[in-house]
């Protein structure tokens, strides 16, 4: 097992490929926990198997840093355009809990007519080719095995290649992927007839392996411009690719309809995809469900995007949803970070944890949402009645009949038209002859074998689904373009101990950068520009802006590029307090009650440092059972000594911010050297707080700790028990 403090090493990955075997096929889902498990004295009544490492939700820590799991598998959809990034982005999904990594296909595979081999970069997603699902297969091994829990890798069976896409994720044990006929249809321009031949024989393979199928009708709503129009026409969409999967071969549990709430703020959103979702889950009861956000109005806003998401989430676990994918503002914008993956798979999993349970809490109003069902229920078969009556699915398709934006049965007249005998690829398709016979096992539709056959592929000793061997690896084709040259730069780096940020590709060099300019949208754009310039940034451009108002101010986003690494080895690494626990803490002051007095020495009026180190409502020392007396501001040091023997107290915490003329030296001297005139110095603890104090700069001064900028209540505490115990023994 890879020791979780090492890095995925491509070069590692990518050694051996050719004999790499899947170590299974299919699809798994997560093995769910009993209602009413219990897990650090909640109670859960929808989660699943907890992970070996993770990361827990940034609240975790509260909690003894637990990280329950949804029941529902969490989707991450991946799309750097180079998969040697893929698979980092996918360990640190897997990290936070996804177990379904889906990766974009590049722009433009759909049209091309085969296979591609080698590394090749994409645009927007990667070029999917065996070698590229082997080495992420193989990864994702790696990663499995780290996290304790299976992963599902998952891509798109779609273009003109579906079938031989489909024969190689069937080999290579891709485990789910999307296949709809419509989508090559409507938006890839394909023609009709052969996408329906295809996606027969691509679902039957796909069946074969047990691979997840997951539908395409969520692109109706992604493509049109009036999109909650278009919900009797997704239900269509779902009807027709779940009866022809079937009809193909497929099993239901293997179907995932792909839905969508079809619409978002400023409409009452949740009205209509509360009604749709449980329209599509009452019709399609049989089948699995994948809940995808909605991407047609996501803008490149990132907490735009996050309320979306969650409002979306909320609908899955009032309704179902076996599958909840993630997506980032990324879609929108087309900058998929590492970040905002992970913070899309974060706000899955706290959406379904924090609704754990919800449905048996509410009853839905039924007088309500029937008679909304049934519209639309009855919107959609009236829809379905009138494509049978143009003659079938083809002659509709022709007619314009699909992504209108009229909610039918209104028509706006600005569907896709897709002639049955056009698009790419047409004409293509022939009949097989009466004793059409082929040596393979998957096959849809006739296979005359010969009666003295066991097995179809008897004659050429197994097809390449039984017999690995005949499977035809193929490294790079391509010398200008591939993996072994694009991580050269990547292990450089990485020998010379360099570092420099990133947001998508190994150390890209780009930063994010926010900011907020007191102007106007233009203005503020052309000095966020200047200034990132100015801060010496290269490459800056504005990836999203936030009007606050007209002319006050306006929110910006930049893309900026760093233009230099770091050398590691050069870093300062400050040092990590030794603390103790809380519950450490917490146990000692109780055994041995323990009181402080507090306040701000000299002339010094800033309490807000001292208060937050003491007070309960801050994570200060009354938190652990400290007992404080507070003096107020500007004490004096004979007053500090005089409370603390007049209180019994065991410390002093004084507080200093002004350092004009060294006052803080002199404060902090002139109490020590009164504590000891006074001869409680060895029964008194010492502590000075303040932006400008150090341990050292405290002790130099005769106390006997110093705590500076961003210390924490604990950070005291802990000192102070510690210092307590060194005199007692
Ligand atoms: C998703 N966020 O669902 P190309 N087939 C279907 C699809 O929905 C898609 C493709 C193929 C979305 C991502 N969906 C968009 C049914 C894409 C992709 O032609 O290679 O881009 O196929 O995952």
């Amino acid at each position: 097992m890879l020791p979780v403090n090492e890095r995925l090493r491509v070069e590692e990955i990518l050694k051996d490929l050719d004999s790499y075997i899947p170590r299974r096929k299919g699809w798994t889902w997560r093995k769910k926990l009993p209602e009413g498990t219990r897990v650090n004295g909640f109670v859960y009544n929808q989660i699943s198997e907890p992970l070996k490492n993770s990361i827990g939700l940034p609240a975790s820590h509260y909690f003894d840093n637990i990280d329950p799991q949804p029941d529902a598998v969490i989707t991450s959809e991946i799309a750097s355009g180079r998969f040697e990034d893929d698979i980092r982005r996918m360990r640190m999904a897997a990290w936070h809990g996804a177990d379904h990594i889906m990766v974009i296909r590049t722009l433009g595979q759909s049209h091309i007519d085969g296979l591609i081999e080698g590394t090749p970069e994409g645009v927007g997603g990667i070029p999917i080719t065996r070698k590229q699902l082997r080495a992420t297969r193989k990864a994702l091994d790696i990663i499995e095995d780290e996290v304790g829990r299976p992963i599902n890798f998952h891509s798109y069976v779609s273009g003109v290649a579906g079938p031989e896409i489909a024969v190689l994720f069937a080999e290579e044990g891709v485990n789910g992927a999307h296949q709809d006929p419509q989508y090559n249809i409507l938006y890839r321009g394909i023609n009709p007839i052969r996408s329906f031949v295809d996606a027969a024989v691509a679902k039957k393979i796909m069946a074969s392996v047990g691979m997840l199928q997951i539908d395409g009708a969520h692109n109706a709503n992604a493509s049109s411009k009036s999109a909650w129009k278009v919900m009797p026409e997704l239900l269509v969409q779902h009807a027709i690719n779940c009866v022809f999967s079937v009809r193909s071969g497929m099993p239901k549990e293997l179907i995932s309809l792909s839905t969508v709430p079809p619409v978002t703020s400023p409409a009452p959103e949740f009205r209509l995809n509360f009604v749709y979702a449980l329209t599509v889950r009452e019709l399609f009861k049989d089948y699995r469900f994948r809940a995808q956000m909605n991407t047609r109005y996501i803008e490149s806003d990132l907490i735009d995007a996050t309320r979306i998401h969650v409002l979306d989430t909320l609908i899955s676990r009032l309704t179902k949803a076996d599958i909840q994918s993630t997506i980032t503002p990324d879609e929108g914008r087309n900058v998929p970070w590492h970040i905002n993956s992970i913070r899309g798979i974060q706000t899955a999993k706290h959406t379904l944890l924090a609704l754990d349970g919800i449905q048996d809490m509410l009853r839905v109003n039924e007088e309500v949402v029937r008679p909304m069902m049934r519209e639309l229920k009855m919107r959609s078969i009236l829809m379905m009645e009138e494509i049978l009556n143009l003659g079938g699915y083809f002659e509709a398709a022709e007619k314009a009949v699909f992504v209108d934006n009229g909610q039918y049965p209104e028509r706006n007249g600005d569907g896709i038209p897709r002639p049955k005998y056009g698009g790419i690829g047409s004409g293509t398709v022939v009949p097989r002859d009466s004793d059409y016979y082929a040596p393979v096992c998957e096959h849809f539709g006739y296979n005359r074998v010969p009666e003295w056959l066991v097995q179809p592929d008897d004659p050429i000793g197994g097809c390449t689904l039984h017999d690995r061997n005949k499977i035809k690896y193929i490294d790079e084709l391509d010398e200008t373009d591939n993996v072994n040259l694009r991580i050269a730069q990547h292990i450089e780096d990485r020998e010379k101990n360099l570092i420099s940020p990133e947001v998508e590709w190994w150390g890209d060099g780009w930063v994010q950068l926010d900011l907020t300019i007191p102007d106007d949208p233009d203005h503020a754009e052309a000095a966020a520009l200047e200034i990132a310039k100015r801060m010496g940034f290269s490459e800056v451009s504005v990836i999203s802006k936030t009007i606050l108002n007209p002319i006050e101010a306006t929110y910006l986003e930049l893309k900026v590029k760093v233009p230099f690494k770091l050398e590691r080895d050069s870093l300062q690494l400050p040092e990590k307090p030794d603390l103790l626990t809380s519950e450490d803490i917490t146990a000692y002051v109780k055994e041995n009650p323990m009181r402080v007095v507090a306040g701000t020495i000299g002339n010094d009026e800033h309490s807000v440092g001292i208060r937050e180190i003491l007070d309960i409502k801050h994570g200060g020392i009354e938190k652990f059972g400290f007992k404080y007396t507070y003096l107020g501001t500007s004490i004096s040091p004979e007053k500090f000594i005089d409370a603390a023997i007049e209180t019994g107290s065991d410390a002093i915490l004084i507080s200093t911010i002004i350092t004009h003329n060294d006052v803080h030296v002199d404060n902090m001297t002139k109490l020590s050297q009164l504590a000891v005139e006074k001869g409680v110095r060895e029964k008194l603890i010492l502590v000075c707080g303040g932006t400008q104090i150090t341990s050292e700069l405290a002790q130099e001064c005769g106390m006997d700790g110093g705590f500076g900028r961003g210390t924490k209540g604990i950070n005291v505490a802990s000192f102070l028990v510690k210092k307590k115990r060194e005199l007692s023994e």
